[in-house]
């Protein structure tokens, strides 16, 4: 069966940073003299004290450990603005959006930018913050959420950014295990016209928090909020009064850059620790490779700075290449689904990067949405977050992009720091729904079960073969736990937690998590983060909580849940639980079924056989295995027989 193939179109074969031919010597020196290629590629940096020492890792028990540059200094921030002064001082680097069509846009450009930067790195010096220190940030996507990374960045403090979306108590949970004792929020966020109570769910986290003694408070919507008095200080009044001069801090290659908390296979978020060099070095050439990006193109990623997208695509890739970014604070479909595409226009965007649950959702309203407008500054088309269905994929390039645009459909993860697995638009034909060849560095292997190497076409779990320069560095807080998690289950490698398929071709084809994560709207959500949120509830005894498919969202979440004993399971128990669950952790983890079951599918030594849940959320059951090793193989019947209507 022949699939679609969409080759390189002859103008970016002519006239792209990287063709085929160079592609295939990159990537091949890349691997073979890695030593040679990142010294090379380091040098996109400006380095304080260059690097004389390139690759220093290992996944291997005994001598574990991963440092890339690591005797060079640099800031990052330094370079992401201060470098660009000179040259393009007076250009827009960043183009703001707002929520509403009506209100006006802002343009920063590099030298206010700076000066911006400076200043909020004096409040937070003024506020005690030190090199190494936390810094959570709780802000919708303004350009003061992108000036507080920088200015975090140009004294040496980490921050952890924490999605707006988020509850208080999520809030709470990532503030408290990092113990950062400044919080950065707005009074309101605005999003769909919709106002979040951001200041009242700092203050109602940090109940749960009580190390937090400074909390700054942007100005949104000018809303009344409560201030507590020797805590609570206003933005603007501490920026106005602030010197516009700080010098950057030198930083070495492996100081920490930032913590950003994502969902695993067990109950607690992890933070994910990213460090500077390497994580400069690799934010910055995949944001100039996969999207072929010449300085001062008007470049848009759609992804909120909450998600590793919003930090490595929206803010420090496009920033050290002296892109002009766009930040967009509202949503695809707000005033009205042609929103994106009017934004396109007005900014003349070339280059826009997006996800695929928002273009399944856009192209559920008609094509006329996207007719309406005419996208003709278009060149280049990105997609990320989970893998892209080939009718959506076909969309997005027949509908949105005309026919014309290549679309680079980018596979990566926190952990990677950036993209991984990619066409790059001038060097690879494209099929819809592969992120088809790695990025230079990148050596992805497929394993069988037993962790054996498939060769040539296949299918099994993705690991990767070596360290690249924007790998994570450890879990915040527990040393162990980055080991265990990433280079256990095969010994020697990372592991993503992906399933993939490899065809002839050596095209990837993610067919998605192989762990207990799930993937909703292109944001991962543990299921165990789910199920102790659901069994914290007062008249819940048990719950499990699989993946199934949902034609918007990519995947929905699905959740058993059995009553204590003397409750009558009810529609307003099941409101009280999607409630309960949207409260506890977000609006992002509202079960879309909750099905009430007396008892789960167990084994005899109790452990629940998801694989039985997963086939029944998916409405396969004619294949649901062996169920004869279940302690109690009736409960199958009564799940059965009790699924909830799916529209
Ligand atoms: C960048 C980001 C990572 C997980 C990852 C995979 C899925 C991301 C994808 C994709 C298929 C793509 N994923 N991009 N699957 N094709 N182009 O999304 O990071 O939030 O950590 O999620 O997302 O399952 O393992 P993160």
């Amino acid at each position: 069966m022949g699939e679609a193939i969409y080759p390189v179109p002859s103008d970016w074969a002519q006239t792209a940073l990287i063709d085929e031919a160079r592609y295939a010597a990159m990537h091949a020196r890349s691997v073979a003299d890695p030593e040679g290629f990142w010294a090379d590629e380091g040098r996109r940096i400006d380095w304080i004290k260059p690097f004389t020492k390139v690759k220093n890792t290992s996944y291997h028990k005994a001598d574990f450990g991963i440092r890339w540059f690591e005797d060079g200094t640099l800031n990052l921030c330094a370079n992401a603005l201060d470098r660009h002064l000179a040259t393009r001082g007076d250009q827009v680097a960043i183009l703001w959006e707002p929520d509403s069509p009506n209100d006006p846009e802002r343009r920063i450009t590099y030298r206010q930018l700076h000066e911006d930067v400076c200043r909020f790195a004096n409040v937070l010096k003024d506020q005690g913050v030190k090199r190494g220190d936390r810094v959570t940030i709780y802000l919708p996507m303004v350009p003061e959420a992108a000036v507080a990374m920088l200015a975090c960045a140009r004294i040496g403090a980490i921050h952890s950014i924490v999605f707006a979306g988020f509850s208080p108590e999520a809030l709470a949970g990532r503030i408290t295990d990092c113990d950062s004792r400044i919080v950065l929020t707005s009074d309101e966020g605005l999003r769909g016209g919709k106002k979040v109570p951001l200041k009242a769910n700092v203050d109602a986290a940090l109940a749960h928090a009580p190390g937090v003694d400074c909390v700054i408070v942007l100005r949104r919507t000018g809303a009344d909020v409560a201030m507590t008095p020797h805590r609570d200080i206003d933005w603007h009044t501490a920026v106005a009064a602030a010197s516009p001069d700080c010098p950057a801090e030198e930083m070495n290659a492996e100081d920490p850059l930032f913590i950003l908390y994502t969902s695993g296979s067990t109950g607690k978020p992890k933070g994910v620790l990213h460090t500077t060099g390497g994580y400069a070095v690799w934010a910055s050439m995949t944001h100039e490779y996969v999207f072929d990006y010449r300085p001062g193109q008007i470049y848009w990623c759609a992804a909120d700075i909450g998600w590793v997208t919003g930090h490595s695509y929206v803010v420090y890739g496009p920033l050290m290449n002296g892109a002009t970014t766009v930040m967009f604070e509202g949503v695809p479909n707000h005033p009205d689904p042609s929103r994106f595409w009017q934004v396109v226009d007005k900014f003349a965007v070339e280059i826009f990067y997006g996800a695929p649950t928002a273009l399944r959702a856009l192209m559920r309203e008609g094509d006329d949405w996207v007719h309406k407008t005419s996208r003709k500054s278009l060149r280049l088309l990105g997609s990320v977050g989970e893998p892209i269905n080939p009718e959506a994929w076909e969309w997005y390039h027949k509908v949105v992009g005309d026919n014309r645009c290549p679309i680079v459909d980018t596979w990566w993860q926190t952990e990677t720091g950036g993209v991984m697995i990619s066409p790059l638009p001038g060097a690879t034909a494209l099929k819809p729904g592969s992120a088809t060849r790695p990025m230079f560095g990148v050596q992805p292997l497929l394993l069988d079960n037993d962790g054996a190497v498939i060769e040539g076409a296949g299918d099994g779990c993705l690991v990767i073969a070596d360290s690249w320069p924007g790998q994570m560095r450890g879990v915040w807080g527990d040393e162990e736990r980055f080991f265990s998690t990433y280079f256990t289950t095969f010994a020697g490698y990372y592991f993503t937690g992906d399933g993939c398929r490899r065809d002839e071709d050596g095209y990837y084809w993610i067919t998605g998590r192989i762990d207990d994560v799930i993937n909703v709207s292109g944001h991962r959500m543990g299921t165990a983060e789910i199920e102790s949120a659901l069994v914290a509830h007062a008249k819940v005894a048990e719950a499990a909580v699989v993946g199934m498919p949902h034609e918007i969202k990519g995947q929905g979440i699905y959740a058993y849940v059995t009553c204590n004993a003397e409750i009558e399971p009810d529609d307003a128990l099941r409101k009280e639980l999607i409630a309960w669950v949207r409260h506890e952790i977000g609006p992002i983890a509202t079960p879309d079924v909750i099905q009430f079951a007396p008892g789960l599918p167990k084994t005899r030594s109790g452990k629940i056989m998801r694989r039985i849940l997963r086939k029944i959320a998916e409405n396969d059951v004619s294949s649901l295995g062996d169920t004869s090793t279940l302690a109690d193989p009736s409960v199958v019947d009564h799940l059965l027989a009790n699924r909830p209507h799916l529209a």
